[in-house]
């Protein structure tokens, strides 16, 4: 059997799945691609993931995409804990969850990112190996995007609602945990594995203060935290220079983001 992971250190999707695949006690190979040099708009890797995004979980030979896809295909595909809820109601929960996790965290975890630090890292290179960054990323709505947070800093129009976003996400976090060890239920669930990366996230980009009135998040992300699978599958492939350049940017952005919220 051969299970191959196509990820990058500091993509949460990629650290979403290898999540799942630690929690499942699976090993893996892995293909790094270095998402800030482009190294995943190569002709190849576009052949897997024609939207040029880490992860790709390529399972003897079958090509899966999609985080959230790829962390319930693991689930259901191999022997290990089970990560979804039996109960259709709590599974139905999870789901909110990730769909959540989807359709609007993973679009705001972008701008903070790339705003506070990738943008940094990105600006290191030519004039004209910047635009071709930019204009590398196959989807023209992103492409825009992007294009603003490389520019225009804290000032891209999507900057403020994003960050807004998490402040509403880590309120919401906190009342579901209100009663349950878990998000959805005293069981670790794949919501939980889901939003995991995205509150690493924030930490690193010295936002944890978002959440230092909320006990119950604390308390959770704590009980994340002493997972055997945290420190494996969020720090080992995070290269030190990357994570401690992220973590000098987030600090000096810290000030910019605590005004908008
Ligand atoms: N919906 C996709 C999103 C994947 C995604 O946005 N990946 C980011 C890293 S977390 C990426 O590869 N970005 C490359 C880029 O923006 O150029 C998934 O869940 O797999």
């Amino acid at each position: 059997m051969s299970i191959e992971l196509y990820h990058h250190g500091s993509s949460v999707c990629a650290a979403k799945v290898r999540l799942a695949l630690a929690e499942k006690g699976i090993k893996w190979d892995g293909h790094y691609l270095d998402i800030l040099a482009g190294e995943h708009h190569n002709p190849k890797y576009l052949k897997l993931n024609p939207k040029a995004v880490v992860p790709t979980l390529v399972h003897d030979g079958q090509v899966i995409r999609e985080s959230t896809v790829i962390c319930e295909y693991v689930d259901d595909a191999f022997s290990g804990p089970k990560l979804k809820p039996k109960d259709p109601l709590i599974q139905a929960n999870m789901r909110l969850w990730t769909k959540l996790v989807d359709e609007e965290v993973h679009p705001s975890v972008r701008p903070i990112t790339y705003v506070a630090t990738h943008r940094h890292k990105i600006m290191e290179q030519s004039p004209e190996e910047v635009e071709e960054h930019i204009e590398n990323d196959p989807d023209p709505f992103w492409r825009a995007r992007k294009r603003g947070w490389i520019y225009d800093g804290f000032n891209a129009p999507d900057v403020k609602a994003a960050i807004q976003l998490f402040n509403k996400l880590l309120g919401d976090m906190e009342t579901s945990l209100q009663d349950t060890n878990w998000l959805v239920s005293n069981e670790y669930t794949l919501a939980d594995t889901a939003l995991t990366p995205y509150l690493n996230r924030l930490e690193m980009l010295s936002l944890m203060k978002m959440w230092d009135k909320r006990p119950n998040v604390t308390r959770w992300f704590e009980n994340v935290k002493s997972r055997p699978s945290f420190q494996p599958a969020i720090f080992e492939y995070f290269p030190e220079e990357l994570r401690t350049f992220m973590i000098e940017n987030g600090r000096k952005a810290w000030p910019k983001y605590q005004k908008m919220l």
